[in-house]
């Protein structure tokens, strides 16, 4: 992991933050008890949207140089495979517009994100019969679980520009998960290992009381 020059004083600001969350989950707080499974408003029950784009995290900004930066697909698949910078660059790019729905209840509608699609990966690493669950790994630390069709989304990407800019230091970058569908802790910041496994391994959040798959409209916020 990164040195994390932000990280002064930063243990205690962290543990509070990570006590309080657990805190919400344990009330079941934001719970509106309203779900919306056909998606017949944009807005997720319980969510109010914001123009700017907050940043949410543990607190540790890893400083990752696109230069040092390595991605790791591996797990149960044929083609395991580590990627620097430019050779993830030269897979085939996307473009996709997305909205956010993050579990403390802001959305940001049409997010413009620049990447590399998740199929893209999944044709190049060929993930074996027997592997049904993906696991990101990041630079700080985190961790975070979705099941292999979730990653499939057409929608699903490794995101290094967004709005037409690369993608900051404090949003991921140089590369970051993007999963529209589910609330935002699924999407990975800096991230640099996605495994397929065979065993679903609940990740930073997913233990600490919130919901395993994280579906917005159907308000899986907690366990
Ligand atoms: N590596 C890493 N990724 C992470 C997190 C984190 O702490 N570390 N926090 C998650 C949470 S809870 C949210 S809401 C979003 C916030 O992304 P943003 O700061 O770009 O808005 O990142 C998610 N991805
Ligand atoms: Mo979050």
């Amino acid at each position: 992991m990164a040195d994390a020059p932000d990280d002064r004083d930063g243990d205690g600001i962290r543990q509070k933050l990570v006590a309080t969350k657990e805190k919400w989950a344990r009330e079941r707080r934001l719970i509106t008890g309203a779900p919306d499974e056909a998606h017949a408003n944009r807005l997720p029950p319980g969510q109010q949207e914001v123009t700017n784009w907050p940043v949410l995290d543990l607190g540790i900004h890893p400083d990752v140089r696109a230069e040092d930066w390595k991605l790791t697909v591996d797990g149960l698949v044929a083609n395991p495979v580590t990627l620097d910078h430019a050779q993830f660059m030269a897979l085939p790019q996307s473009d996709s517009v997305s909205d956010i729905h993050c579990v403390t209840r802001w959305s940001r509608y049409d997010n413009h994100w620049q990447g590399v699609a998740s199929r893209e990966l999944i044709a190049l690493v060929r993930p074996k019969d027997e592997a049904r669950h993906v696991i990101f790994h990041a630079h700080d630390g985190y961790t975070t679980n979705v099941s292999i069709e979730v990653f499939a989304d057409p929608d699903v990407m490794l995101a290094h520009a967004w709005e037409g800019s690369p993608l900051t230091r404090n949003h991921g970058g140089p590369v970051r998960v993007v999963i529209p569908r589910f609330y935002f802790w699924k999407s990975a910041k800096w991230v640099r290992r996605i495994e397929f496994s065979r065993d679903d391994k609940p990740g930073f959040w997913e233990v600490r009381g919130y919901h395993n798959v994280g579906d917005p409209w159907k308000e899986e916020r907690y366990d």
